[in-house]
């Protein structure tokens, strides 16, 4: 498939997506699955990194801007201010990391309060399922999860043969486009003017 779309001069639309959740859950490993069709075996933490690139969704193209964040501890003071800048967020965890699992309440009650909204396009991403014998968080689980927190859930595998990989960065992006549109701002009151009669 082509990388950028055929006419440069159509207007198109540049989401920013932001890939969250703990150290360790696979977070590099989709992004780079997604932009770069590898896996990558290493686990090398991530401070940030960004990719960007053209990609054709449906039948409109659109230029992704996906930002892989830190998912270590010690980097957690960044979080407010990559969360400030997406247009759409990715909460992954891993099925075979509990901890994982519930430190995401956090991280969609963070964006939320970033945001200050009540609902935000985000996708529930369950990464790591092709590890079936280590699995420790079951499916049911994380379907609840994704319905209390009234987002849609994914299970993906960023190993090849990769699965769900690319539908997860593109529910995001329907998830953006469903939004419905921002209320205008009220229009500004106008003075009382007293006149003396
Ligand atoms: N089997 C399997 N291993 C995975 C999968 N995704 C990631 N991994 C492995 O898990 C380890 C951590 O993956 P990363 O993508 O580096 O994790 P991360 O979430 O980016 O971690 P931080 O950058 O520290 O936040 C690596 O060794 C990956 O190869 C997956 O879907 N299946
Ligand atoms: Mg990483």
């Amino acid at each position: 498939m082509a990388s950028r779309p055929p006419n440069c001069d159509e207007n198109i639309k540049t989401y920013k997506l932001v890939v969250v959740g703990n150290g360790g859950v696979g977070k590099s490993a989709l992004t780079i699955q997604f932009f770069q069709k590898m896996f990558v075996q290493d686990y090398d933490p991530t401070i940030e990194d960004s990719y960007i690139q053209y990609k054709m969704i449906g039948s409109d193209w659109y230029l992704l801007d996906v930002l892989d964040t830190a998912g270590q501890e010690e980097f957690s003071a960044m979080r407010e201010q990559y969360m400030r800048k997406g247009d759409g967020f990715l909460l992954v965890y891993s099925v075979t990391d509990c901890k994982s699992f519930d430190d995401m309440r956090h991280f969609h009650t963070q964006i939320l309060r970033v945001k200050d909204k009540e609902h935000y396009p985000m996708i529930l991403v369950a990464n790591k399922v092709d590890l079936v014998h280590s699995r420790r968080v079951c499916e049911e689980e994380g379907k609840q999860l994704a319905s209390q927190l009234k987002i849609q859930y994914i299970e993906t595998s960023a190993k090849d043969p990769p699965f769900n990989v690319d539908e997860a960065f593109h529910s995001v992006v329907q998830a953006i486009r469903m939004q419905p549109p921002e209320a205008p701002p009220p229009p500004p009151r106008r003075k009382r003017k007293c006149r003396v009669m």
